[in-house]
């Protein structure tokens, strides 16, 4: 390999694994699109990188990884998150096969970086900290295999523009952004605080407002997701950043809508809501974690606590934002069953989407250090299970307070309850209803609102007139037209959802029940980890995974990391 002028980097962002949450590729079909959510990190990477390298960019999650793309490389770069761990190991090796040079990084990498050790270089943490180190020493021809970022994080202010012209925009249905890392609560159980810290570091107006330029000069029109762990994290640099976000869009004439994480305490600031709605923030993923405020205290997500947690949602509803939440289930603090009390404040809610998954004890956590401490973290804690897709088919990988086995039904019983049909599009509706979208600005060009008809149409004839649900799809939609009809656009939104969340609950629920099964045969109703099992075929699903205990292959995966609860936000 030659440094230096004409170098072909290949940036490869591995696949995900089919059966996920947010893994909704039949609702992205709708609208011709192939995955929700275009990559970040590596077009950050390529921005950093030396102007005289040319650089492509492979998403396998929208196109083939083929072997002209491999031989046209002199070297390439890849990383993504741990439910993309095991394409990643499998992409290296394929790579190293065929005798390039790999740099591996982002966030799996950086939580495991010996699992990773087969690439040439591990260049890990944020790539602003620890790319010029690397490129700096390659240039001098001395090279480390691995850089680590220690203590020092990323100026945020000085981070590059990322290289949206390498995405193919149409492939996708939304384009991320960043505005800030790093969130100020400490919730015990979230990892966000030690990967990014508790001082959200934030890219400047300008900087933002020269990405946006971007994006809009590329011709992306629509969803723009800011990927910030907590967008209201410094609620007064942002009452600073929106009027001249309003201000852009003003003289645009309204390209885009915006999504983002925000902590509940959102809906105590009026002001803030009312800047957030000015710019067209439409949708926000918030992390309620628990009905129980005992739960709430003893996991230190105190913003969700001395509220009701229903209003202070309606009220972001009230501010035409609607609210995806996120549960998490399997605290210490949980007394007895906590399924009735959860599926009713995701009714009182009116949430359609619940991201309802099961407590992991991530690495670096408080909550790990403090089961470790109290001799009840599996000692293959950091194992994930074997093809896991992600939260919903992972965790409880401790020895847990209440007997594992009640864990397990107060889960199936919340995925049952939330996601039957009547159940969610009647949240549908009610969320419809309340959303206040008179302020609503966005203009989309005619080649996007017919991609949005064709989609409709698609609808129609996938959800309308083939699934047997299809009554509660009309009667959600008439009753929505005439309630509220200028929120008929997001709920259709959330009914496409559907066809994913549909089908998806269902794998979901039969993985659950195999798993109480064994938990129930298990002598230790604390501890069992259930076990391998055949795959189930649906949505390509892999097997649930959850792994044997102790498992054979803990020595060599000791440090994988379990896939998260709701982190962020
Ligand atoms: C957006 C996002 C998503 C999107 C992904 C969209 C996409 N196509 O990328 C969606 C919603 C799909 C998603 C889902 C999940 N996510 Co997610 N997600 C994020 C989030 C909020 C932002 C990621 C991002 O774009 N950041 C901005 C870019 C610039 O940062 P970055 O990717 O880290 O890249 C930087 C460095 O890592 C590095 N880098 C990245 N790649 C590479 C490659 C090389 C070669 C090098 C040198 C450097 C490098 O350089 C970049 C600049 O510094 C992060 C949290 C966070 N703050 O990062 C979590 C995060 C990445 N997600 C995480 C997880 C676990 C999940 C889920 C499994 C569960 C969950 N919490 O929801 C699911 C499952 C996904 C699935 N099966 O479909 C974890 C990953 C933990 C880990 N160690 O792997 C994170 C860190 C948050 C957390 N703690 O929960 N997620
Ligand atoms: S869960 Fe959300 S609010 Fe809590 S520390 Fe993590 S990012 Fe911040």
């Amino acid at each position: 390999m030659t440094e230096g002028t004409g170098m072909h980097c290949l940036l490869i962002f591995p696949e995900f694994t089919a059966g996920a949450f947010w893994n909704y590729r039949a609702t992205c079909e709708l609208m011709g699109a192939k995955y929700p959510a275009s990559p970040l990190g590596l077009i950050t990477v390529a921005a950093l990188l030396p102007k005289s390298w040319e650089c492509r960019l492979v998403d396998c999650n929208v196109q083939e990884l083929s072997d002209a793309d491999i031989d046209w490389a002199d070297i390439v770069f890849t990383g993504g998150m741990i439910v993309q761990q095991h394409s990643s190991l499998a992409l290296i090796e394929r790579l190293k096969a065929s005798g390039k040079t790999v740099v591996a990084g982002g966030p799996d990498a950086t939580s495991s970086p010996h699992l990773y050790d087969l690439a040439d270089f591990l260049v890990l943490g944020e790539a602003e900290v620890t790319l010029p180190r690397w490129l700096a020493d390659l240039e001098a021809g001395c090279a480390a295999h691995i850089y680590e970022c220690g203590e020092e994080r990323a100026d945020m202010s000085r981070s590059p523009v990322p290289r949206f012209d390498l995405l193919q925009f149409d492939k996708y249905l939304h384009i991320s952004i960043q505005y800030g890392r790093g969130c100020p609560f400490h919730c015990e159980f979230c990892d966000i605080v030690k990967l990014f810290g508790q001082v959200p570091r934030l890219k400047s107006n300008e900087q933002i407002l020269r990405e946006i330029d971007l994006l809009y000069a590329s011709g992306h029109r629509g969803h723009v997701d800011f990927v910030d762990d907590n967008f209201i994290g410094n609620k007064r640099e942002v009452k600073k950043l929106l009027p001249v976000l309003r201000d852009w869009l003003e003289a645009h004439d309204w390209p885009f809508e915006f999504s983002t994480e925000a902590s509940i305490n959102v809906a105590d600031d009026e002001q803030l809501l009312q800047l957030m709605q000015d710019v067209g923030f439409f949708v926000l993923f918030v992390g309620v974690e628990s009905p129980s405020m005992e739960t709430l205290v003893a996991t230190q997500k105190r913003q969700n606590t001395r509220r009701s947690i229903a209003e202070s949602i309606r009220k972001i509803h009230s501010y035409g934002m609607a609210v995806n939440s996120g549960y998490i289930i399997g605290f210490d603090a949980e007394r007895g069953s906590v399924a009735q009390s959860m599926l009713a404040l995701i009714e009182a809610s009116a949430t359609p989407v619940n991201m309802v998954g099961l407590l992991a004890a991530l690495p670096g956590t408080q909550l790990t250090r403090r089961l470790a401490r109290e001799g009840r973290l599996h000692e293959d804690f950091a194992v994930p299970p074997e093809d896991a897709a992600d939260q919903c088919s992972g965790g409880l990988n401790f020895v847990t307070k209440r007997p594992r086995v009640e864990i397990l039904e107060d889960y199936r019983r919340v995925i049952a309850g939330a996601y039957a049909p009547h159940a969610y599009f009647n949240r549908v509706y009610q969320m419809g209803a309340a959303l206040n979208c008179r302020k609503k600005k966005l203009r989309l060009p005619w080649r996007e609102r017919l991609r949005e008809l064709r989609g409709f149409g698609r609808l129609i004839w996938r959800m309308g007139v083939k699934k047997d649900y299809r009554i509660e799809f009309w009667r959600t939609l008439a009753r929505l037209a005439l309630r509220n009809p200028r929120a008929l656009r997001h709920g259709v939104s959330w009914m496409a959802l559907y066809l994913h969340f549909g089908e998806f609950m269902k794998v979901v629920l039969t993985r659950l029940d195999k798993d109480i099964e064994l938990a129930k045969a298990s002598h230790r109703p604390h501890e069992v980890r259930a076990t391998k099992r055949e795959p189930v075929a649906a949505l390509g699903a892999a097997p649930i995974g959850i792994l044997r205990y102790p498992d054979p292959r803990a020595p060599v995966l000791r440090s994988r990391l379990g896939p998260t609860d709701s982190a962020g936000a």
